[in-house]
Parts: C-alpha cells; structure tokens; sequence
C-alpha cells in the first residue's frame, strides 16, 4: 500500500469540479486517508513548489495555488502515487490522454485543476507538509490488503 499528496487546484475549486474530481479517483478504488479544505500560503506554496523555484512560471504557481482555498487529499491504495498520476494525465491537458482528469476537464498547463505527488520521496515530503501524522486514518484491511467493508 501507498500513500500519496493529492490537490484539488484552486481554478477546479472556482469551476465547481472537486466532486466530480474526487470521485474519479474514489471510483478506481483508492480510500481518503486525509483531507482538508485549506487557502495555501506563501510559505506553505514555496515549500510544496520548492523544485520549481527559479523556473520562469514559479512566481505566477505560488500566486495562482494561494489565489483561493484547495482540498488537499491523502489518498491510499495499491500504487496509490502511479495510479493517481495515471489517473490526472499529463502536466499539460492539451497534451494529456482523453479519459484523464486534465485532458477532459482542461486545456492549459497553468491551470491543471490537480496536484499529485510524483515519487515515494515527493509523497513523503509533500503528506508532511499538509498533515500531521495523527491526522491520517487507516482503513481495517484484510491480509490480501483489500478494505473490510
Ligand atoms: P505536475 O503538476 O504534472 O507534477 P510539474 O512539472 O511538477 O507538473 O509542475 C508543477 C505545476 O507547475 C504544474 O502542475 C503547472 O500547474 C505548473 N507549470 C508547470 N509548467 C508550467 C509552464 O510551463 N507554464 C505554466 N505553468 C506551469
Ligand atoms: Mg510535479
């Protein structure tokens, strides 16, 4: 089982489309393990985007991600960090696979509804920084890892 940092960007939140988000994801099998509706702020933006600083759109993702309140989930399941990256498509809607989050209710790079860690140690990093340890629950699994309904 993995966990993964998850978030619904603020120009979804704006469209009215975290349910519908939310639910793409809910519907592949992966359970929310943490979530909370939060306004980023600087300190919080330049910490999560600390690998883009410098780059030429760092200045306008910190403005854009504190711009309005985000949902920011800990989703968990069997390859939980590949299969929510899967699910969201490519950086770019444009150029993201119909079927994908970003393809199909997106069009441009700098406002690709979601957020989702890219590696185990992105997914350490980033579940720190917007959830205490204590916040996270866990699901009662059986020994083959599926979650006793
Ligand atoms: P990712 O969100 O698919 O992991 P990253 O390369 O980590 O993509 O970039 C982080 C975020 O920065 C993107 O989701 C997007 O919102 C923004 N971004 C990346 N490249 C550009 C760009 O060329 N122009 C504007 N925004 C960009
Ligand atoms: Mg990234």
């Amino acid at each position: 089982m993995e966990r993964t940092l998850f978030l619904v960007k603020p120009d979804a939140m704006q469209r009215g489309l975290a349910g519908e988000i939310i639910g793409r994801l809910e519907r592949r099998g992966l359970k929310i393990v943490g979530m909370k509706l939060l306004q980023m702020d600087r300190a919080l933006a330049e910490q999560h985007y600390a690998e883009h600083r410098g780059k030429p759109f760092f200045e306008g993702l910190v403005a854009f991600i504190t711009s309005a309140p985000v949902i920011a989930i800990a989703w968990e399941g069997k390859n939980a960090i590949g299969t929510v990256r899967a699910t969201i498509g490519s950086t770019d809607p444009a150029a993201a696979a119909p079927g994908t989050i970003r393809a199909d209710l997106g069009l441009e790079k700098g406002r690709n509804l979601v957020h989702a860690s890219d590696g185990p140690e992105s997914a350490a990093r980033e579940l720190a920084l917007f959830f205490a340890p204590g916040e996270l629950v866990g699901w009662q699994r059986d020994v083959d890892g599926w979650v006793i309904e």
